[in-house]
């Protein structure tokens, strides 16, 4: 047996071991914000901070403490926040300027400091990190008398947590307008414009909406949004499922939790317990009815069991029949996987080969199991305990 072709031939096929990781996403979420600012200068707005041009600006006139604001529309976790300088002259009127985060509407300065400016070039864009500072408003002002605050650009960045629903396979019963099913799974409330990012069905017997996790995983919350603008209480008696069934469109699936009533723009966290499942429908039984999504997070554990299916070469100018060879094989494989995470595993041979092609089934990090043979197969079996398995490798 050749153990470095072996080897060279074991990489390729864990590399179908990937272990997914809860993906963090950053978001620049001011856009979806509604800018003030404490004075106006010519047509210098408070939205030309916000309208993605380095190149247009907010312009306070010459006064007192002026300030520029943006009210998020409910609260979140701002990582950091980035100032864009203008371009064109006097740089030097950033000089100071207090970055502040809270909750206070009426007198912005009672807010906490995230940073002061100290200085940026003309045209730059720098960043101050805020560490998960929480509030509504973020704030941008200069104390002292006589001053002008321009700002050519605000960013503000959240960290969302590992939402599995993110980028997955959404369906709904029916689409009203431009309300479309994915629009409740964008990371944005659509507080601002709903009918751009909120989900919704048309009046209808029975509606629903569907996430597709690809994999099977255990859930542990599910959280709704409910729009702001109009009728919150479409939602009320909607119930959420989990399962992996696409009978009846997933609706038959297990019950986490039935909605009573979400205020006008609130999120609700419900407990699914661990349920396990693929599939996470929202579901309103009844005659004309809406289903209005204006963000659905799913959180939980998994995926729970991945299939792969790979087939295999071995080149060897010895024979399988020497049990040296046999063990040696195995315990390469053994501390490959074991070097990938994949450490309760059992693996031995049941039947030996003659041709190899090897193929599998196995649960990312917490098990693969194999069969090898003609026809060889990494098969997968978990014990009731969890993610002991057991490895045959066997010829068919
Ligand atoms: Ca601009």
């Amino acid at each position: 047996m050749n153990m470095r072709e072996f080897h060279k031939s074991l990489l390729i096929i864990l590399g179908f071991f990937s272990v997914q990781t809860k993906a963090e996403k950053e978001v620049n979420i001011a856009t979806r914000g509604i800018p003030s600012q404490s004075s106006l200068y010519s047509s210098w707005y408070a939205r030309k901070a916000l309208d993605g041009n380095n190149n247009t600006c907010s312009h306070t006139a010459l006064q007192t403490d002026p300030w520029w604001k943006v009210d998020l529309l409910k609260t979140y976790s701002v990582n950091r926040v980035t100032i864009t300088n203008r371009p064109d002259c006097c740089e030097q009127r950033i000089n100071g300027a207090e970055i502040r985060v809270g909750y206070d509407s009426s007198d912005v300065f009672s807010n906490p400091v995230c940073a002061v400016v100290a200085t940026i070039p003309a045209g730059a864009t720098i960043s101050y990190s805020c560490q998960g500072m929480e509030g509504r408003y973020v704030t941008v002002n200069i104390a002292g008398s006589s001053k002008i605050l321009t700002l050519c650009e605000v960013g503000v960045y959240v960290i969302f947590p590992g939402n599995l629903a993110t980028g997955k396979t959404i369906a709904q019963s029916s689409t009203i307008g431009t309300w479309l099913a994915r629009q409740a799974i964008d990371l944005n409330p659509g507080f601002k414009q709903p009918g751009s990012s909120c989900s919704s069905t048309n009046g209808e017997t029975n509606p629903w909406w569907r996430v597709d996790l690809h994999y099977i995983y255990r859930i542990s919350t599910v959280v709704v949004t409910n729009r702001l603008d109009c009728c919150p209480e479409r939602i009320n008696g909607a119930e959420i499922h989990v399962g992996n069934s696409l009978e009846n469109n997933g609706n038959n699936n297990p019950i986490c939790a039935v909605i009573s009533s979400i205020p006008a723009g609130a999120s609700s966290t419900y407990l699914c317990n661990n349920m396990e499942g693929r599939y996470v429908n929202l579901f309103i039984p009844g005659d004309s009815r809406f289903l209005t999504l204006c963000e659905v997070e799913v959180y939980g554990e998994g995926p729970l069991l991945k299939k792969t299916f790979v087939k295999m070469k071995l080149k060897s100018s010895s024979s399988l029949s020497e049990p040296e060879r046999r063990v040696q094989l195995l315990s390469q494989l053994e501390s490959a996987l074991a070097e990938r995470g994949i450490s309760d595993v059992t693996l031995q041979w049941t039947q030996l080969s003659k041709q190899e092609v090897m193929r599998k089934e196995a649960a990312p990090a917490q098990c693969a199991c194999a069969r090898l043979g003609k026809e060889a197969r990494l098969g997968h079996k978990m014990s009731p305990g969890g993610a002991r398995c057991t490895v045959d490798f066997m010829s068919d």
